[in-house]
Formats: structure tokens, sequence, C-alpha cells
């Protein structure tokens, strides 16, 4: 009999604790397809779709889209990869949306990074985004080669609308009220694993080694025989 195996991951942490950057090192080191919430969400503003218009004004005000808008939206794109392994950045964010991924499928491991609110605060105002492809720069820890322009492609690189200062303390606070109740249900179920630091250099070697020691040889990116 062939044994399929994959490996379902989430990463938490608070906005601009680092996920982008540590799930960008994840996918390269070993090959799990990434999904980020935000990415997808900012995709569809800027295709100007019929979600993206109207969760526009939400997202720019650093408040959390519907539990359900979003739930479908990110259960729809794993239905389309279900035979690989994956790296869920930005959801589940409530409890609500926790127990809509859960009645799909089990997570095998949640990676959280613990980043003090005093070390974000200033990351997210010098952070330069490549819209089309989620790739993070920020012009103190990683800037692109050319100011303004994305390595890979040469197109230009944009801030966020959500990343002024005082957007950035409502979406810390969000994250305090409505995100750190994840952690205690993942917890619970005994797949949290926590993070902390104030460095993103400093914390990969702890997430990578703790990934090489989890997941199996043969589960990165597309399913394999086990
Ligand atoms: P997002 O897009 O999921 P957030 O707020 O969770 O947004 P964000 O801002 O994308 O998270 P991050 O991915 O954790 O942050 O951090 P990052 O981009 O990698 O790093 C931040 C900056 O710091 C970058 O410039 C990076 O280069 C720099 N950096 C990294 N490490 C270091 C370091 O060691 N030192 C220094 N100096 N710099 C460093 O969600 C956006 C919105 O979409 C909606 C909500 O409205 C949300 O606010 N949304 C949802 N709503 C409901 N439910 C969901 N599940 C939703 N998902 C998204
Ligand atoms: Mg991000």
């Amino acid at each position: 009999m062939v044994l399929r195996t994959v490996f379902r991951a989430v990463i938490m942490g608070p906005p601009g604790s680092g996920k982008g950057t540590v799930s960008d090192r994840i996918t390269k080191s070993f090959g799990l397809k990434h999904i980020s919430s935000g990415d997808i969400l900012r995709t569809n503003i800027e295709a100007k779709t019929e979600l993206g218009l109207l969760m526009k004004s939400c997202i720019d005000q650093g408040q959390l889209v519907p539990d359900d808008v979003i739930s479908r939206l990110i259960l729809s794109n794993l239905r389309n990869i279900e035979q690989s392994s994956w790296l869920l950045d930005g959801f589940p964010r409530t409890v609500s949306q926790a127990e809509s991924l859960e009645s799909v499928c089990n997570v095998d491991t949640v990676i959280n990074l613990n980043v003090p609110f005093v070390t974000i605060k200033d990351r997210l105002t010098s952070r330069w985004v490549h819209l089309a492809s989620g790739r993070v720069y920020n012009t103190h820890f990683n800037p692109p080669t050319v100011p303004g322009i994305d390595d890979v492609t040469g197109e230009a690189l944009t801030q966020r609308d959500d990343d002024t200062p005082d957007t950035v303390t409502r979406r810390l606070k969000g994250y305090e009220h409505q995100t750190q109740p994840v952690l205690e249900y993942y917890r619970s179920k005994g797949v949290l694993e926590t993070f902390s630091g104030t460095e993103t250099n400093k914390i990969w070697p702890h997430v990578q080694a703790f990934l090489a020691r989890k997941i199996p040889s043969s589960s990165g990116g597309q399913a394999a025989a086990g």
C-alpha cells in the first residue's frame, strides 16, 4: 500500500513579527506551499475584485475581515492543494477561524513567533512590499538591491496602506484581543511551538532545526510515498 504524507503547518505572531519573512525561508528550505491570507486579500484589492473592494476599508483601518469571508476564501485555496504540504500565514486569527480549519483538517504544528510589540512598530513603517509575489523588504533589515525596486522582477515596490503608526497600534490591539486566544486553542491541542526573540536571524535557526526534526523527509512540497 502507498501512503501519502503531507505536512500542515500554521505560522502565527503579531503583525510585523516576521511571519512573511520566516515563511519565505521555510518555503525555500522545506518546500511547503505558502498561503498568506493577507497576500490573498491584497491581491484582491489590487485587482479590484468584488471581495477586494468590500474588504479594503476594513484592512486599511487595521480591522479583521469577517470570519465567514476569510474562512471560505482560505479553505477554498486549501482544497486546491490538498495533496501538498503547506504553511498557512495569517490564518486562523480567531478561534472561530481555527474551528473552521479543524473541520476540514488537522494541523501538524503551529509556529508562534513571540516578538515584543516595542520591537515591531519601527519595522512596519519601514517595510516595502512587492504586491504580486508578497516579497517583503525593509529599508534597514533587508533592503532591496535598488531602492524601491523588487530584486526578482524589477517591478516597483509599494508600502502597505495599513502600515501607518495609528493603524499598526490598532492591529496590535486586535491581535491581543482576537488572536491570542488562538494560541491557547492550539496549546491545548499540544501543537503549539513558541519561538521568542527580537531578531529574525536569531529566531530562524531554531525554527529551521525544529522543522527539520518535525517534517517527514518525504513531505516537502508535494505529497509523496511514505
Ligand atoms: P497580514 O498581511 O496577515 P499581519 O498584520 O498579520 O498582516 P504582517 O504585517 O504581514 O502581519 P509579518 O508577516 O508578521 O507582518 O512580518 P514581515 O512582513 O515578515 O516583517 C515585517 C517587517 O519587518 C518587514 O519589513 C521585514 O523585512 C522586517 N523584519 C523582519 N525581521 C526583522 C528583524 O529581525 N529586524 C528588523 N529590523 N526588521 C525585520 O494581514 C493584513 C490584514 O489583512 C486582514 C486584516 O485586516 C489584517 O490586518 N486579514 C485578516 N482578517 C481576518 N482574518 C484573517 N485570518 C486575516 N488575515 C488577514
Ligand atoms: Mg505578512
